[in-house]
């Protein structure tokens, strides 16, 4: 379905196409992770993994093109960024975001205790010494978000105009909840709390690969470097290392639209859980523990 004077309404075929074509890159991708998994990780096969990663990021890049038939799938949500910073609410249905978002602003945003009970994104404004923060309240989310399940694919086009992220969990579900969301983002190039791998790359027009470090490097060769650059058919650049990076580190250099966010788990529901098991938590790096459905006079 296309939103009212959002482009032309979609053809049943062209549909049917795209949707083919996605499933066709989706067992392609998992075909590629199950390879990975099975594949031990030692010095005999680190070409073989490169490569399989460096296919692995070409197919995901696939998978999130705006495909032309299937209407307004990769945007997000009409929402105009406004104040000093954003902040992106990202977690499973019924962790507590709705209820967050109405504790700490002046924005009502209906809170329940049945599951996607917020369908869009809403906005309230945080003011903190002076600056105002927007903080958005979204849908949950939930595995496979990335691939379009749910509103998941809206949500994390939102979450990419974030300035931060903060990452909602409930702190009776364990750490499950928080492995798949760090997987859904990491799938759509979202690094958290991680900067910028300090490579240099230029592709150029002719003269090979020119391929040098300032450190020793122990996860990348030259000859890795060039089996994978040749994945994505670039066989003239200059490439230097300025710290000792992955292949995966290098993959997102080549790839070049991530981008590289901070993130603050935030672990909601501590009333429901033990003293012990909220200490523990709260020890966790970039963690903080809260309970939000307290009343409080605004
Ligand atoms: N025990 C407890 N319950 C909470 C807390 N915070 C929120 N809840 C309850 O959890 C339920 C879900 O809260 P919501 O705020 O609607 O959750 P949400 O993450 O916005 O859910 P979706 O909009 O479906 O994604 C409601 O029944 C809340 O009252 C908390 O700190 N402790
Ligand atoms: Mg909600």
């Amino acid at each position: 379905m296309l939103a009212p004077g959002k482009g032309k309404p979609s053809n049943p075929d062209s549909l049917h196409n795209a949707w083919i074509a996605t499933m066709g890159i989706l067992e392609k991708i998992a075909e590629i992770e199950k390879e990975i998994s099975r594949t031990q990780k030692n010095k005999a096969t680190e070409y073989h993994l490169g490569l399989l990663k460096a296919k692995l990021a070409k197919y995901r890049a696939q998978l999130l093109e705006p495909s032309k038939s299937a209407g307004a799938k990769g945007e997000g949500f009409d929402v105009m960024k406004s104040g000093d910073a954003r902040v992106a609410l990202i977690g499973f249905p019924s962790v507590g975001k709705s209820t967050f978002l109405s504790l700490m602003t002046s924005t009502e945003s209906e809170a329940a205790s049945y599951e996607f009970t917020t369908l869009t994104c809403i906005p309230g404004v945080i003011e903190y010494k002076g600056a105002n923060i927007q903080l958005l309240d979204l849908p949950g989310i939930i595995e496979g978000a990335a691939q379009g399940k749910g509103r998941g694919r809206q949500v994390i086009a939102v979450a990419r105009t974030a300035d931060v992220v903060i990452m909602m969990l409930d702190a009776t579900k364990g750490d499950v909840q928080r492995e798949l969301l760090e997987k859904e983002l990491e799938s759509v190039g979202i690094r958290l709390n991680r900067t910028k791998p300090n490579i240099y790359f230029k592709p150029k027009k002719g003269g090979g690969l020119s391929y040098n470090s300032t450190v020793p490097l122990t996860q990348c060769s030259e000859k890795l470097v060039q089996l994978i650059l040749h994945e994505y058919k670039i066989f003239n650049a200059e490439v230097l290392f300025r710290e000792d990076c992955t292949p995966d580190e290098f993959i997102d250099v080549i790839v070049g639209n991530r981008v590289y966010m901070p993130c603050l788990y935030v672990y909601n529901k501590v009333d429901q859980i033990s003293m012990e098991e909220v200490d523990r938590l709260a020890r966790r790096p970039h963690s903080v523990v809260i309970r939000s459905d307290v009343c409080v006079h605004k």
